[in-house]
């Protein structure tokens, strides 16, 4: 029977945070023993906005051995590196030419990256959410496990897929997401999400206990004398969130009731969510360590999925040429 594809990929923008963890790569974990998958460290993304040349590949490296670490095994699925697959960006071109410019310039994530860097607004960045399309119609991905943050950028992915079945034929499924408990990881800052380009905002999967109790004692909090319905937004809101998701639900509803009994103590209450981050991280990073002192181990996955990759890319490549009514020789 056809397995369901399932496809997702991570930026190679730095390590990867909490929030890239619970939000997309848990997913990948639940998803991997089931279905025909495909993870991408999307590499020719990471250049849409502000880099540095000089740290770009090891960026990429990075983020292959964070996912290694966190468990994707390579012999359940296939780990690739964006732009040693060029069909992506062959594929693109083509989605291009049927998605309106006028649609993309509306996208909220397009406007949040004009805004955060208003001297480098450039092609690619409008044109991501295309190239983000193609990466997954180009292994007919149906599945992709990532945070609530990228479904705008899902729906183009379905009405471009939606358009090229309608001018030419049946050809790509309307890829879904895959949403996990942790969808949407708050800062730690308390305003908005954890992510890597906001500094104090993130805890990244390789930091250490130490590291992570200084990042938490940082969370703003109140008196702890407020009781009442735990907020929505704000440093507290954070804490809870996290304890919920890494604490488990029993921990998390001592400290619900802590906090409705105006007797909480957010210095103990931060000291235990350290350790329960610190213990779902710590075999994460020696699985890690394995593969960071074994590169060569590390490139021979990366070329053989390379090759295989590479099989279905080709084939989704010349079954969209001759759909397009392009010329195709046969051998
Ligand atoms: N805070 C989050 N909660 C849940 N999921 C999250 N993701 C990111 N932040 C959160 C998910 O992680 C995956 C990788 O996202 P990306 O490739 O878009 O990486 P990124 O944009 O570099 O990650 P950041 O941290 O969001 O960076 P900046 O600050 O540059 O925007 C996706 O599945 C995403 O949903």
């Amino acid at each position: 029977m056809h397995k369901k594809r399932v496809y997702s990929g991570i930026r190679a923008t730095g390590r990867l945070h909490l929030g890239n963890y619970l939000g997309a790569v848990k997913g990948m974990l639940q998803l991997q023993d089931e279905y025909d998958c495909v993870f991408s460290v999307v590499d020719l993304h990471a250049v849409t906005t502000p880099y540095e040349s000089t740290s770009l590949a090891d960026a990429t490296r990075t983020v292959i051995l964070d996912y290694l670490g966190a468990g994707l095994d390579p012999e359940k699925c296939l780990i690739e590196v964006q732009s040693f697959v060029p069909e992506h960006i062959e594929l693109s071109y083509y989605l291009s030419t049927i998605y309106p410019v006028s649609r993309l310039e509306d996208l909220p994530t397009y406007k949040d990256k004009k805004a955060q860097h208003p001297k480098y607004v450039n092609m690619g960045l409008l044109y991501y959410p295309v190239l983000m399309a193609a990466d997954i119609l180009l292994y007919k991905g149906e599945r992709v496990p990532v945070g609530i943050d990228q479904e705008p950028h899902l729906e183009v992915a379905r009405e471009i897929a939606r358009k090229f079945n309608s001018m030419f034929g049946e050809t790509f499924p309307e890829p879904k997401r895959f949403a996990t408990e942790g969808e949407y990881i708050p800062s730690l800052t308390g305003e908005g999400k954890m992510s890597k380009s906001v500094e104090g905002s993130f805890i990244n999967v390789t930091d250490d206990l130490e590291t992570i109790q200084q990042k938490l004692a940082k969370v703003p909090t109140d008196s702890g004398q407020l009781g009442g319905q735990i907020p929505q937004e704000g440093g507290v809101a954070t804490l809870f969130s996290l304890m919920y998701l890494l604490g488990g639900k029993e921990l998390h509803h001592k400290y619900v009731l802590d906090y409705k009994d105006k007797k909480i103590r957010y210095a103990d209450m931060k000291k235990e969510l350290s350790d329960v981050i610190y213990q779902e991280l710590r075999p994460l990073q020696e699985k890690r360590k394995y593969y960071e002192e074994n590169p060569h181990v590390v490139d021979n996955i990366l070329r053989e999925h390379a090759n295989k990759c590479q099989e279905i890319a080709r084939q989704t490549i010349k079954e969209v040429r001759e759909k397009m009514g392009f010329l195709v020789i046969n051998n």
